[in-house]
């Protein structure tokens, strides 16, 4: 009984939600059924030297014929939300026009196994797989594209508007725009810093048109958000150049998102710093002010902090001339098998952050987790001790942010099951249940059954 558990220390608010993430394209597989088309990301995996062994999401996780297996998996765990993203392409496969019904029923049925199983369903519109057609047209440097985006987004809430009631617009526009157009490192794969801020910007305009949309077309009580990667970004030390080092990215990596969805307003340093590019005139009168509808909360990805220091990192990259200024300073400590740097406190310091600079925000943790090789003991058992050490910590920062002030409502850890990895193919696991991808056979990790303890308990014991 939690009541009188008095190992539980670190209790979290009544009604806080504790959840699991995952994306449309690193676990659905069935790339090509029931008239989906190619997005950007099929496209990129096929393009040799993209994705580590060429490995791509054809296949994933097979989540699009094993949904019902896959939500009774989340019922053991006592997860009281779920958080999936939608593939445009699945519904909308040529990113215009009429949608495919039997896309929608995979969303509809999917939503109806969530609900049946006492899960509330938490929808993404945009986890980075746009359809192919529309980068042809452009992609997301082109303004049209935020247009496209707004109009998928009303289909979408007709559709799920009955089963679905809270909706995230964007996953992590800084990845999309920065690493999609800048470095070149996730699709479409294209390096210009120019492109990289055209980019952001309609991602920004999408954001705002779609929130409205949503509001529109959903009853009074939907929730709508928007998830960015916040970078928890640290100056090597308190000399000036190198905290105005951490200022550039902080520009270019939170504010370019914070200001204009928050403020509608664009961060003037930006404009100053983002040299070579000069020419802002692709930001419209009034696109500010729709990117900043109101939100019910803002989502937030956290994994790892960044060092910076005054000095220059190679080109091309994700921070749009920014690297003319800034080099990355490896952080200290341990490292997850992405190479992150494992620092919880980087989480809190973000919370604390946002409490202060948007007050009446609720916050909201849409993904937290970490990848590491797993092991099968002599009994089967799969153990994955240092997830368990990594999400500990973190869910303790979150508690101190908490107690703190900060207003936060949910956590999501990244990922339910072991998936397609972006650039890293299968080659990372950050599942907490253990997917055989030869088989499809699910295992429970270590960490899925610590999570469903802490869950039950509704908090932490001191040690993991
Ligand atoms: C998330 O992105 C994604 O939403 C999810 O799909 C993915 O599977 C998961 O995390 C794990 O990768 O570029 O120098 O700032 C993570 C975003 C952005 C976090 C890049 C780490 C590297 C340091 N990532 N960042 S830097």
């Amino acid at each position: 009984d939690a009541r009188t558990d008095t190992t539980t220390v670190l209790r979290f608010p009544e009604g806080f939600r504790w959840g699991t993430a995952t994306a449309a394209y690193q676990i659905e597989g069935a790339a090509a059924e029931d008239g989906r088309t190619p997005s950007i990301w099929d496209t990129f995996s096929r393009t040799p030297g993209k994705v580590r062994n060429g490995d791509t999401g054809d296949i994933a996780a097979d989540h699009y014929h094993r949904v019902d297996e896959d939500v009774a998996l989340m019922r053991r765990l006592g997860v009281t939300d779920y958080r999936f993203s939608i593939a445009w392409p699945r519904v909308q496969p040529t990113g215009r026009g009429p949608a495919v019904r039997k896309g929608l029923d995979f969303y509809r049925r999917l939503a109806d196994r969530l609900l049946e199983a006492g899960i509330r369903p938490v929808a993404t519109l945009y986890h980075w797989d746009l359809p192919q057609e529309l980068e042809d047209a452009g992609g997301w440097p082109h303004r049209e594209t935020a247009y496209r985006f707004a109009e998928y987004a009303g289909i979408m809430a007709d559709a799920l508007g009955d089963r679905v009631a809270t909706w995230t617009t964007l996953n992590e526009p800084w990845c999309a725009a920065f690493l999609g157009y800048g470095s070149g490192e996730h699709a479409p794969g294209h390096t210009s810093a120019l492109g990289a801020l055209r980019a952001a910007h309609h991602l920004n305009l999408a954001h705002g048109l779609a929130a409205r949309t949503l509001r529109g077309a959903l009853p009074g009580a939907a929730e709508v958000s928007l998830t960015l990667n916040l970078h928890a970004v640290r100056a090597l030390s308190q000399a000036p150049e190198d905290v105005d080092a951490a200022r550039r990215i902080d520009a270019v990596a939170n504010r370019i998102f914070l200001d204009p969805v928050f403020h509608g307003r664009l961060p003037e340093d930006l404009v100053r710093d983002t040299a070579p590019v000069t020419d802002w005139s692709f930001v419209r009168d009034g696109d500010l002010a729709t990117a900043a509808a109101p939100l019910d909360f803002l989502g937030i990805n956290y994994y790892s902090p960044s060092v910076v220091a005054a000095g220059a990192s190679e080109a091309p990259s994700a921070w749009a001339g920014a690297e003319q200024h800034v080099r990355f300073e490896p952080a200290p400590g341990p490292r997850t098998a992405m190479d992150w740097p494992v620092d919880a406190n980087g989480l809190h310091e973000l919370l604390v952050r946002l409490r202060d600079e948007l007050p009446g925000v609720p916050l909201v943790i849409t993904e937290n987790g970490a990848a590491y090789d797993d092991y099968a003991d002599p009994s089967g058992n799969v153990k994955d001790p240092e997830r368990v050490a990594y999400l500990h910590g973190h869910l303790a920062a979150v508690h101190r942010a908490l107690a703190d002030g900060a207003d936060v409502r949910g956590y999501f850890l990244w990922s339910l099951l072991d998936n397609f990895e972006w650039a890293y193919g299968y080659s990372k696991r950050f599942g907490i249940v253990h997917v055989d991808f030869a088989t499809q056979r699910r295992t429970l990790k270590d960490s899925a059954r610590w999570y469903a303890e802490v869950i039950a308990r509704g908090g932490l014991t001191e040690t993991p």
